[in-house]
């Protein structure tokens, strides 16, 4: 059993925490918001019921460094989970607001961790994206990016999930600072994500649960970027946070499950729920959407902590349209 910490408790932590109290981890959850608030409490409700939220819930607003620092302090985790952040869109339009919460109480993070001087490093996880990849100026982003590619993001998230994997790798080797990360693709489970140019899938899905026919999103449908169902991004965040150290090749990693394009999310969800329409509006979110990978190649991981995905676009879609409520015609 190890003494846990969530920080920031969105998409992400809804799942994780619960999914961290089941394998008998002492899990504290810390987040701005009540509880009540935030955009996972359903999902957070259903795995540990409200008490069992409330109990294990700290306000914590990240900026606040006394409080943040002082948190870290008075629990000494074990490892930390370390998940608030701006989005890629939000982050386009507050970047020096994107830099301070994703960059900065990162480093905060480190620094009081390290200040332990622990005889077993804490581990800390922070999340990066495919939004840390970006296109080689005149040149297109390889289809099937590796994780070893030059890192060229164009918005200012990814400028700061790169910036969090330097970090983390200078943690690992000068600041025992046992840090861990995985560059995620697009998430989906049945909460709201908070602006980030990924939501058109969301949105589409969560159309069509709640039986509208039609839909509008910010992409074309050919844009194609990599996704994943929450079940196997919780999984895939708890085994690189528990691997053995000795297995580790890098500080970060690359994991893929399913690249669809937006048309084939459309087309998955006409396939279960009739006639769905789709209007295709793009805004400044393709620009983003066209700099990431289409797929990641997650050979490394696979290879390192037996990296594995379950789920793909029809048995996501199946689930996921399910645990949104949509109730099948008989
Ligand atoms: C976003 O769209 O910004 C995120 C991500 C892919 O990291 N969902």
């Amino acid at each position: 059993m190890a003494r846990v910490l969530v920080i920031g408790v969105g998409q992400i932590g809804s799942e994780l925490g619960p999914a961290l109290v089941e394998q008998g981890h002492e899990v504290v959850l810390a987040d701005r918001l009540p509880p009540e608030e935030t955009a996972g409490w359903d999902v957070l409700q259903k795995g540990l019921g409200a008490d069992g939220v409330r109990k294990r819930w700290h306000r914590l607003d990240v900026s606040d460094t006394p409080a943040l620092t002082g948190l870290l302090r008075e629990l000494r985790p074990d490892v930390t989970y370390h998940l608030a952040a701006l989005l890629s869109a939000t982050g386009e339009k507050n970047p020096d607001l994107c830099w301070r919460i994703n960059v900065d109480t990162t480093r905060e993070v480190i620094s009081t961790l390290s200040s332990f001087n622990a005889a077993v490093a804490p581990r800390l996880v922070v999340p990066s994206s495919i939004a840390a990849f970006g296109p080689l100026p005149g040149e297109e982003i390889p289809a099937v990016t590796p994780d070893l590619y030059p890192m060229m993001p164009t918005s200012m998230y990814g400028i700061t999930k790169v910036a969090g994997e330097l970090l983390g790798a200078y943690a690992a080797a000068k600041q025992n600072v046992d840090f861990r990360g995985l560059r995620f693709p697009g998430l989906l489970n049945t909460a709201p994500p908070g602006g980030g140019s990924s939501d058109f899938a969301n949105m589409m899905y969560f159309a069509a649960a709640a039986g509208k026919h039609e839909v509008e999103v910010f992409c074309r449908p050919d844009t194609r970027i990599p996704f994943m169902y929450m079940p196997d991004a919780v999984k895939a965040i708890i085994e690189v946070a528990m691997a053995p150290a000795a297995r580790l090749s890098r500080r970060t990693y690359n994991v893929a499950a399913m690249s669809p394009s937006a048309a084939d999310i459309a087309a998955a969800l006409r396939a279960r729920v009739g006639r769905f329409d789709v209007r295709y509006v793009p805004d400044f979110r393709q620009a983003i959407l066209d700099s990431w990978p289409r797929a990641l190649e997650d050979s490394p991981a696979r290879a390192d902590w037996d990296w594995k995905p379950t789920w793909d676009l029809e048995s996501m879609t199946d689930d996921l349209l399910a645990q949104l409520g949509w109730n099948k015609p008989a």
